[in-house]
């Protein structure tokens, strides 16, 4: 069922990712595509992500936002929360396994994404300083321990429990980020999965258009 009221999300005028998708209005597009709800979408610049009007929206001048009438909201979790709520297919029916959905989902930002922003932050903001080489195996194995007892936990499940669901959207979303270090690939039933999740066609579509945004070309689907 689509909202009455198209909602807006805002994204990186020019992400820095160069639209590989890792910006986190990415996984806001995919969990609307997913449940087939139109939206529209506001670039916003560095610059402007620091002015009073989007930090009326966003309090740490950040993307991704959401506004839906009067109601606007900020931090990627709780939007995609929101759309799992409002709408069928991205949470289950029953009340048990809809609450072990919403765990995966505060899984994925709490528990997983953690040590994985700290290889970014080490890559992009520490490489100069004179620890960085002895800290980056330190960090990459807090990953690994991670990735381990999650791959653990996936065995050879498609999903993580059930039928796909928020929860794997976001798991998904966040193990993404490292698909460039090679890290993936130690996990193969990791990559697998998150191969499945970009298979999705809902995935393909917000893909597209997040990439559309970076080639100024429209998206080819
Ligand atoms: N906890 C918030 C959420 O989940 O919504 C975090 C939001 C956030 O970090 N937003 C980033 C942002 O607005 C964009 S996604 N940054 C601008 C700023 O803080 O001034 C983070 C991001 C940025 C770049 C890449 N990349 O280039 O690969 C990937 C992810």
């Amino acid at each position: 069922m689509a909202l009455p009221m198209t909602p807006t999300i805002t994204a990186f005028e020019r992400s820095p990712d160069r639209g590989r998708g890792l910006a986190r209005d990415m996984r806001v597009r995919w969990a609307l595509e997913e449940v087939g709800q139109p939206y529209e979408v506001r670039l916003v610049s560095f610059g402007a992500m620091k002015e009073p009007a989007h930090r009326a929206l966003h309090p740490f001048g950040q993307i991704p936002t959401y506004e839906e009438g009067d109601l606007a909201l900020f931090e990627s979790g709780a939007i995609v929360f929101h759309i799992a709520e409002r709408h069928a297919g991205l949470l289950p029916e029953d009340a048990n396994a809809r609450a072990r959905a919403i765990t995966w989902l505060f899984a994925a930002l709490n528990t997983v994404e953690p040590p994985i922003l700290d290889l970014t932050i080490a890559k992009f903001l520490e490489g100069d300083k004179p620890w960085y080489e002895q800290r980056l195996p330190v960090v990459k194995d807090r990953i690994r321990d991670r990735l381990g007892e999650l791959s653990g936990r996936l065995g050879d499940a498609d999903w993580l429990d059930g039928a796909f669901s928020a929860g794997d959207l976001m798991m998904v979303a966040v193990l993404l980020r490292l698909k460039a270090s090679g890290m993936l690939d130690e996990y193969p039933n990791l990559s697998a999965y998150v191969a499945r999740g970009e298979a999705r066609a809902a995935y393909k579509r917000a893909f597209d258009a997040q990439l559309a945004v970076f080639t100024g070309k429209p998206p080819t689907g």
